[in-house]
C-alpha cells in the first residue's frame, strides 16, 4: 500500500512538474535571427498600417522567394500576413520589384541606376492616392535584400515612416567558405558535422539548405565554398558534380552561387595525366572541359578556391612554376563561363627558415600584376594565423596591381572553439579599419579590400564557416552573432561592430532595452577577454599541438618548427617575445614605411602588439609604469575577471529570454570561465618557470603545478582531422 501510494505521489508530481516546466516558448537557436516572433502591441500597432498589403511584381523563383519570407516575416511579428494583392487599393501597401517586373514600379520612374546588380531603394511613397513602402532595385535578388532589411527594420523596432533608404553592396564577392570534407567531417568544425548530406543528394534535398540560403541572403552573403581547401578531387567527378549542381539549383533563387575547392592535382587524381604542371598543354586542356562540363550543369557556378604549396598540398611550384601560373591556367577555364579564381596568399614553407610571418608576402608580392584579371587573392587578416588578435597581413596594400580579398575566420579554432563566447565583431572591424598608410593616411584596409584604395572592381570578403549540423547552426547561440557579422561586413566594411552586434541581438534575443545593453556590452568586450587570457600583448600561437585546444606554450613536440609555440613566443631567462624588427627577422619592412617605422620602434609599438614584433626584457617598462613581467600577469588575470563579469551579467538577464537558450550560454560561460582560469594559470606557470619571476603581488598563484598542465592530453578534439 505503502509502495502503491508512493508511486501515485511520484506520478503526479512528475506531472505537476511537467506542466510546469513546459517552457512556453522553448527555442532552440534553429531560427537564427529570422525568429520574427510577435512584436508588443503597441509596436504590432505602429506597423500595421504599414503592412496592409503586399504587391510583388513577378512570380519567378526569387519573387517567389521574397514573397514567402514577406509574408512569413510580417505574419509572425505583426500576428497576420498582408493581403496578397496586384494592385494597390489601401494605405500601407508594400511594393516589391524592379521596374521592368512591377508596372507599378516603372511608373514610380524611380532612379535605380546607382544602385547596380544587388542594391535596393526603401521608399515612403504615394501611388495613387494610397501610401505605400516600395522596395525597388534592379534585379529580383536586390529585391529580395531590400525585403530582408525591411523585415530588420521592424524586428529592431525602427521607425517605418518616411523611408528612403539606398544600400548597394561594397565588395562584390560576399563568400562563406565550408571546411566540409565529403565524408562529413568538418576541418576545424565545432558545430557538428557537415550540413551537407553528400550522400543522400542529389535526390535529398533537405529543407535545411533552403534555410541556409535564407540566412545567408538576409545579411548579403552570394557565394558559398562548398569543400575544403585541403579535399580531395573527387568532387570533380561528374557524381558529385550533379550533387553540388543540385545544390546550386536550391541556392540559386537565394542570390547564392557555388564555388568549389579544387586540388591542383586533380588532372592527375581523376584525370590520368601524368603531370599538373599548369604550362602543359594537356593539363591547360583538361581543366578547361572540365570548367566546361562543370557549367554546362551550372551554368551560373561562381568558380575555384585554392589552397596550393601549402601546408603540403600540391600546387604549380611542385613544377618549378608561380602561383601566378597556376591561378592563371584555372582562371582561363573559368574566364568564358564569367568564372572567377580564388587563389590563396595562405602559404609559408617548413624548408624556409625564414620568420614564418614573412612569406606570404614575399611569394606573392613580386607576383603582383601577373594574375589573370579574374583573379582574386585572399590574405587572412594577420600574416600568422587566425589569432585572438595580430596586426594586419602587411600584403594589404602592398600589392596594388591585383585585387585582393579579406579572409576572416568565423569558426573559433584558435579562440576557444563553440563554447568561449567570443564576439569576433572587434576582431574583424580592428583589421578592416588598420591604417596600410600606402598612399598617405586614411588608406585603410577596408579601402584595400573594396577595391577604392587602387580602382578594382573585382573585391570580396570570404569567411571560414562556422556552421555544422547542430540544430542551432553554429555550435553555440552566440556565434551565430560571428556568421551574422561576417555577413553585415562583407556588404559594407565600414559598418560598426557595436552596431551590428545590437541589431543582431534585438532579432536573435529580445528588443528589450534592459537586455540588450548590457548584452551588446559583454559581447563587444569578449574579444579583448580571449586576448587576454589567451595570447596578451602580442603573443600569438601558444595553442595546443595541431588541434589547437587550451594553452601548450611549452610545446615543442610539432614536426614542423613554424607549428611549435615556443617558435612563436620565444621566452628565455632575459625575455619574451620575437624580434620582427630591422635588426631582427625585419618583418616590419614588409609594411609601408611610417608604419614599418612604428613597429621598428619599441616604444612607438602599440602595447598589443609588443611582442609580436620585439623580444623585451622581463623587467622593460611598459606605459603603466609596471614591469613587462607584472603586465603579462595583469593581463592573463584581467582575462579571467572579465569571463567571470560576463557570467555576472548574463546572471542578470535571467527571465529576459527563454530558458533553453540562457541555460545553455549560462553553461558555456562556465566551461569558458573554468578555461580562462586554465589558460591564465598555465601560462603563467610556464612563463615564471622561464623568468624565474616572483608574481606580483596580490596576484595568486596558478592553481596546479607547471608539471600538470603540460601533462594534459586531448585525443579527441574536434575539427581535428583528416589532412593533419
Ligand atoms: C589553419 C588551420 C588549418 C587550415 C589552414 C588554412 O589550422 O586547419 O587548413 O588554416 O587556412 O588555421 O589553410
Amino acid at each position: 500500500m505503502n509502495a502503491f501510494i508512493r508511486t501515485l505521489g511520484s506520478l503526479v508530481f512528475l506531472i505537476a512538474t511537467l506542466l510546469c516546466a513546459a517552457p512556453t516558448h522553448a527555442e532552440d537557436g534553429y531560427d537564427l535571427w529570422m525568429r520574427y516572433h510577435l512584436l508588443a502591441p503597441e509596436q504590432v500597432k505602429r506597423y500595421d498600417s504599414h503592412a496592409s498589403q503586399l504587391i510583388i511584381g513577378s512570380t519567378t523563383p526569387t519573387q517567389t522567394a521574397t514573397r514567402d519570407e514577406l509574408q512569413r516575416g510580417l505574419n509572425g511579428l505583426l500576428g497576420h500576413a498582408p493581403l496578397l494583392s496586384n494592385d494597390i487599393n489601401r494605405n500601407g501597401a508594400i511594393i516589391v520589384g524592379t521596374p521592368s517586373s512591377s508596372p507599378l514600379i516603372a511608373r514610380l520612374k524611380l532612379d535605380t541606376t546607382s544602385l547596380g546588380n544587388e542594391g535596393y531603394l526603401i521608399r515612403s511613397v504615394a501611388v495613387d492616392g494610397h501610401t505605400a513602402t516600395v522596395i525597388v532595385a534592379n534585379t529580383d535578388v536586390g529585391a529580395l535584400y531590400g525585403a530582408f532589411h525591411f523585415l530588420r527594420l521592424l524586428q529592431t523596432e525602427q521607425s517605418v515612416d518616411h523611408l528612403d533608404i539606398h544600400e548597394s553592396p561594397r565588395l562584390k564577392l560576399r563568400v562563406l567558405e565550408h571546411w566540409d570534407y565529403l565524408n562529413g567531417q568538418v576541418e576545424r568544425g565545432y558545430a557538428g558535422a557537415s550540413i551537407w548530406d553528400w550522400w543522400k543528394l542529389p535526390d535529398w534535398r533537405a529543407p535545411r539548405y533552403t534555410d541556409y540560403a535564407r540566412a545567408n541572403a538576409s545579411i548579403g552573403i552570394n557565394g558559398t565554398v562548398l569543400n575544403d581547401v585541403t579535399d580531395g578531387a573527387t568532387i570533380l567527378t561528374p557524381t558529385y558534380l550533379q550533387k553540388v549542381a543540385a545544390l546550386a539549383d536550391v541556392f540559386r533563387p537565394y542570390g547564392i552561387r557555388v564555388y568549389l575547392s579544387i586540388r591542383f592535382s586533380a588532372p592527375i587524381e581523376i584525370g590520368g595525366l601524368k603531370t599538373a604542371d599548369p604550362l602543359d598543354p594537356q593539363v591547360q586542356r583538361w581543366w578547361r572541359e572540365k570548367a566546361d562540363e562543370i557549367y554546362r550543369i551550372i551554368p551560373d557556378f561562381g568558380g575555384f578556391l585554392v589552397k596550393a604549396n601549402s601546408e603540403g598540398q600540391p600546387g604549380p611550384e611542385d613544377y618549378g612554376r608561380t602561383h601566378a601560373d597556376g591561378a592563371n591556367v584555372l582562371a582561363d577555364a573559368v574566364a568564358p563561363h564569367g568564372g572567377i579564381v580564388m587563389w590563396r596568399t595562405f602559404v609559408y614553407s617548413q624548408n624556409n627558415p625564414d620568420d614564418r610571418a614573412k612569406q606570404a608576402y614575399e611569394e606573392f608580392k613580386p607576383l603582383d600584376g601577373r594574375f589573370r584579371s579574374n583573379v582574386i587573392l585572399p590574405v587572412k587578416n594577420g600574416p600568422i594565423d587566425f589569432q585572438p588578435r595580430e596586426p594586419f597581413h602587411p600584403l594589404f596594400g602592398a600589392m596594388p596591381k591585383t585585387p585582393l580579398m579579406m579572409e576572416f575566420e568565423i569558426t573559433k579554432e584558435y579562440l576557444g572553439f563553440a563554447t568561449h563566447l567570443v564576439y569576433l565583431g572587434p576582431l574583424y572591424e580592428e583589421v578592416l579599419s588598420a591604417d596600410t598608410m600606402v598612399h598617405g593616411k586614411g588608406s585603410i584596409v577596408a579601402k584595400v579590400i573594396d577595391g577604392s584604395l587602387e580602382g578594382h572592381t573585382l573585391t570580396g570578403m570570404t569567411g571560414d564557416s562556422n556552421i555544422g549540423t547542430d540544430r542551432n547552426w553554429t555550435g553555440s547561440d552566440f556565434n551565430q552573432a560571428n556568421w551574422y557579422v561576417f555577413g553585415r561586413l562583407a556588404w559594407n566594411p565600414t559598418l560598426s561592430s557595436r552596431a551590428i552586434a545590437d541589431e543582431w541581438v534585438r532579432m536573435t534575443f529580445t528588443n528589450n532595452n534592459a537586455f540588450v545593453k548590457p548584452v551588446v556590452d559583454m559581447m563587444m568586450g569578449s574579444r579583448e577577454a580571449v586576448v587576454d587570457y589567451m595570447t596578451p600583448l602580442g603573443l600569438v600561437h601558444l595553442m595546443g599541438p595541431g588541434h589547437h585546444y587550451g594553452p601548450a606554450p611549452w610545446d615543442a613536440s610539432e614536426s614542423r618548427a613554424d607549428w611549435r609555440p615556443v617558435y612563436y613566443h620565444r621566452a628565455d631567462h632575459e625575455g619574451i617575445g620575437f624580434d620582427r624588427t630591422s635588426t631582427g627577422s625585419d618583418a616590419v619592412a614588409q609594411y609601408a614605411p611610417p608604419v614599418a617605422e612604428q613597429f621598428n620602434d619599441l616604444k612607438q609599438t602599440p602595447e598589443q602588439f609588443l611582442l609580436f614584433f620585439h623580444h623585451v626584457p622581463w623587467d622593460y617598462r611598459m606605459r603603466s609604469g609596471q614591469t613587462l613581467w607584472y603586465e603579462l600577469v595583469a593581463h592573463y588575470s584581467q582575462g579571467v575577471d572579465d569571463v567571470k563579469q560576463m557570467r555576472e551579467t548574463w546572471r542578470h538577464m535571467d527571465g529576459y529570454i527563454d530558458d533553453q537558450r540562457y541555460q545553455q550560454v549560462a553553461s558555456f560561460l562556465a566551461i569558458q570561465q573554468k578555461e580562462a582560469q586554465w589558460w591564465r594559470d598555465a601560462c603563467i606557470a610556464y612563463f615564471q618557470s622561464i623568468s624565474g619571476l616572483p608574481l606580483p603581488p596580490g596576484y595568486a598563484p596558478p592553481e596546479k603545478s607547471l608539471k600538470y598542465y603540460e601533462s594534459l592530453t586531448f585525443p579527441f578534439v574536434p575539427g581535428y582531422s583528416s589532412w593533419q
